[in-house]
């Protein structure tokens, strides 16, 4: 009886061929290499240029981005496209007065020594500049309020896939995370089972933009990569 109830709700998996299947023609090492040579020109910028860009171009890279693995395949994202600049300038206006709050009070003196040389402050211009404001919100329901799983790895997967795609498209992108970000989900009108996640404001980067230098450096990779840490050999 119980097991009958069980298994009511239960769907039999069907199984298809893997099917098309993406071969690069060239090994793997170098296939890699020539994904990275466009990657390591990524950078988080802070000056944007107003220049347009398309609602296909923002298509096409959320797309990228939902290609993304997640818990039990519940895609827990959603991507809000802002691009009204009355929107952008009440982010804006929210989000400073946030920051504001972080620099001067919230955050501790080893964070703000932290980010001394990254040279950021609570002024976030870009916020009004920049085309499109991406907001990503993490679910913690189904739309019809049912289980979402590893919601963080699978937006922080999707996210991640966003900021490659945009870079593929030749555009640049900064991860924002004014903290707490409640007020995008207000502002958005969002419903509650969406946290906003990441402020991710996407164009192209303005004529004089520099970046902090702090930022370029890549730990070398025999720092970040163990190649059997337990064997002798
Ligand atoms: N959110 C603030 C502070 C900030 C925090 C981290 I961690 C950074 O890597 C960069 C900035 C801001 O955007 O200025």
């Amino acid at each position: 009886m119980v097991l009958a109830v069980l298994f009511s709700a239960m769907t039999e998996p069907t199984f298809v061929p893997l099917g098309e299947r993406y071969d690069p023609g060239i090994p793997p090492q170098q296939a890699a290499d020539q994904f990275h040579e466009i990657l390591r020109l990524r950078r988080s910028i802070r000056a944007f240029s107003d220049r347009p860009v398309s609602r296909e171009a923002v298509e096409a890279i959320v797309r990228c981005a939902t290609s993304a693995p997640s818990g039990a395949n519940k895609q827990p994202w959603r991507f809000v496209a802002v691009s009204d600049a009355q929107t952008k300038s009440a982010i804006r206006a929210a989000a400073e007065k946030e920051e504001r709050e972080l620099y001067a009070h919230r955050a501790s003196e080893e964070w703000l020594r932290d980010l001394a040389p990254l040279g950021t402050d609570d002024v976030k211009e870009y916020l009004d500049v920049a085309p499109w404001l991406i907001v990503v919100f993490r679910m913690t329901a189904t739309d019809d309020g049912g289980k979402v799983y590893y919601s963080d790895e699978s937006v922080g997967l999707a996210t991640g896939m966003f900021l490659a795609a945009a870079q593929m498209a030749g555009l640049a992108t900064l991860t924002h995370t004014p903290s707490p970000m409640k007020f995008l989900a207000e502002l958005l009108g969002r419903p509650k089972h969406e946290r906003p996640y990441m402020l991710i404001p996407l164009g192209y980067p303005a004529e004089d933009c520099t970046v902090p230098l702090h930022a370029l450096a890549r730990k070398p990779l025999n720092e970040v990569l163990l190649f059997d840490p337990t064997t002798n050999s």
